[in-house]
């Protein structure tokens, strides 16, 4: 008979620490200061030393209907942190934190106090239903590649390539 884990006792902390990918993104509220808050609570969490963060980017929302200039914009960031936090642990880290900040998930890409995402870990490969690293359209996200660059200019996505370059194509190609 197998016998299936309860969610996340599986999940052991890592023997050494992982380099991990954070996006965040914030477009009701006061942003700035919900991603400041963001930001110190990514650095108090357990078994995690090192937190960069890239400079804020104020972004167009994306909705389901492509890009909405009526919606409120979005301040984005992209932090990396240092972790021996297994991959869910992490992202169970991350939706604690959201909730802290009054997010409530009603539709799917809608407004929201704040958004943190698992953007990748190490070069971990997950496919799983409720985390997928890389995250499955990072690389075409302009809001998550130009604050990624910005605090790693050699960054890549496993099997994506290099964000400077995919942050290029995006944009239009060479220039
Ligand atoms: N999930 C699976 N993989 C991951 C991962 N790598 N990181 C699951 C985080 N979560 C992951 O996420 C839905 C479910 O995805 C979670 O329960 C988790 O188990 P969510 O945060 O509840 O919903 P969401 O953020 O609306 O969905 P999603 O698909 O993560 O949205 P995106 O693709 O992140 O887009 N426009 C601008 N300008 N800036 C933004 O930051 N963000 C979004 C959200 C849309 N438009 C935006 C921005
Ligand atoms: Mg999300």
């Amino acid at each position: 008979m197998s016998v299936r884990l309860a969610h996340g006792i599986g999940d052991p902390p890592r023997d050494a620490e992982m380099p991990a990918v954070v996006a965040l993104g914030a477009n009701l509220g006061d942003r700035a200061e919900t991603l400041r808050a963001a930001v110190n609570a990514l650095r108090a969490l357990p078994l995690t030393t090192a937190v960069r963060v890239s400079k804020p980017l104020e972004t167009v929302a994306v909705t389901v209907h492509g890009e909405d200039a009526d919606a409120p914009r979005y301040l984005n960031a992209v932090a990396l942190v240092s972790t021996r936090l297994a991959p869910r642990a992490l992202l169970r880290e991350l939706h604690r934190i959201e909730a802290d900040h009054g997010r409530v998930r009603r539709e799917r890409w809608g407004d929201r106090t704040l958004d943190l995402d698992l953007i990748a870990y190490a070069d971990e490969r997950i496919d799983d239903e409720d985390l997928t690293v890389p995250h499955p359209r990072a690389h075409e996200r302009e809001f998550v590649l130009a604050p990624w660059l910005d605090v790693d200019p050699d960054a890549e996505i496993p099997g994506r390539g290099r964000v400077e370059d995919l942050l290029r194509e995006l944009r239009g190609g060479a220039r």
